[in-house]
């Protein structure tokens, strides 16, 4: 059995090459023994997907790989993370609800529904409609949810007054803390525009959120 100590994260280059060749079998079978071997969901998340999608973005903006090889490998790598659900959730549910979206015209989703895995985990019930929804359907959503949380991610820089444009709009109706994050705000930002909203705050990844979760207060 490998072992792996907290200083030696594991490798994301047998991954990166198995997605890019779109080896959905292969990529599953490596990535179900790293969780056997006990690699947490945590680190596989971090450090082997994200890093391997942000290898395969830099890949493609050299193009380097075709368009066609970066879809297949979000597609492989959103099929696996569906296959390791069942592993996630908590028996242990604590009767709290989160809504998830991405901001209106936004399609990247994976990292946001790396977000409601984590809720999984923490035993909270997670609402996420899809990528690219209209910020009026989303309200619509969260008015009939009525969850305890809204987190909403945002991958475009350019998309960033979008975000604000559905954080005015759930704070002029709710009193609901709201969690950003997203790669747009990847070089900052990010606490800036949670500052100018209340109860809002920008966790940067899953490390922080698991944190933030376990030490929740609705007013804290
Ligand atoms: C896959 C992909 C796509 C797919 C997405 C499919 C899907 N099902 O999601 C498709 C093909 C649709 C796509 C399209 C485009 N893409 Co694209 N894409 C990517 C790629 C390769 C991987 C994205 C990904 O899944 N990353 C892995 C996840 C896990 O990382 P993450 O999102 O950062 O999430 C982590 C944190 O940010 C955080 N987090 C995320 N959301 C949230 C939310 C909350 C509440 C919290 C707490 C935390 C949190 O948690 C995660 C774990 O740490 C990236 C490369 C990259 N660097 O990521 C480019 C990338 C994001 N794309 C890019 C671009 C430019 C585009 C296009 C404009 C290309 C084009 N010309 O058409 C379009 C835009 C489409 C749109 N309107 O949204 C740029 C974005 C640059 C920018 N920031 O502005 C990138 C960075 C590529 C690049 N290097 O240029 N893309």
């Amino acid at each position: 059995m490998r072992t792996f100590n907290t200083n030696t994260q594991p490798n994301h280059d047998h991954y990166l090459a198995l997605i890019l060749e779109g080896n959905r079998a292969d990529a599953s079978i490596h990535i179900k023994d790293l969780a056997a071997e006990g690699v947490s969901i945590l680190t596989i998340y971090e450090h082997i997907i994200k890093t391997a999608l942000y290898r395969v973005g830099e890949l493609w903006e050299n193009n380097q790989i075709t368009v066609a090889e970066e879809h297949i490998a979000t597609s492989v790598t959103e099929s696996i993370m569906n296959e390791l659900f069942y592993g996630i959730v908590s028996r242990q549910r604590q009767s709290r609800k989160v809504v998830l979206g991405c901001v209106e015209t936004e399609f990247h989703q994976v990292g946001v529904k790396m977000v409601a895995d984590i809720f999984e985990m923490k035993g909270w019930d997670t609402y996420f409609p899809g990528s690219n929804v209209p910020a009026n359907e989303m309200f619509r959503y969260v008015e009939k949810q009525r969850p305890d949380m809204v987190a909403l991610s945002v991958s475009i820089y350019s998309h960033i007054p979008l975000l604000e444009k559905m954080l005015r709009l759930i704070h002029h109706t709710f009193d609901l803390p709201v969690i950003i994050g997203g790669q747009a705000f990847r070089h900052g930002g990010g606490q800036d525009v949670a500052g100018r909203y209340p109860r809002t705050r920008y966790i940067a990844d899953l490390k922080e959120l698991e944190t933030f979760i376990d030490q929740y207060q609705p007013y804290g």
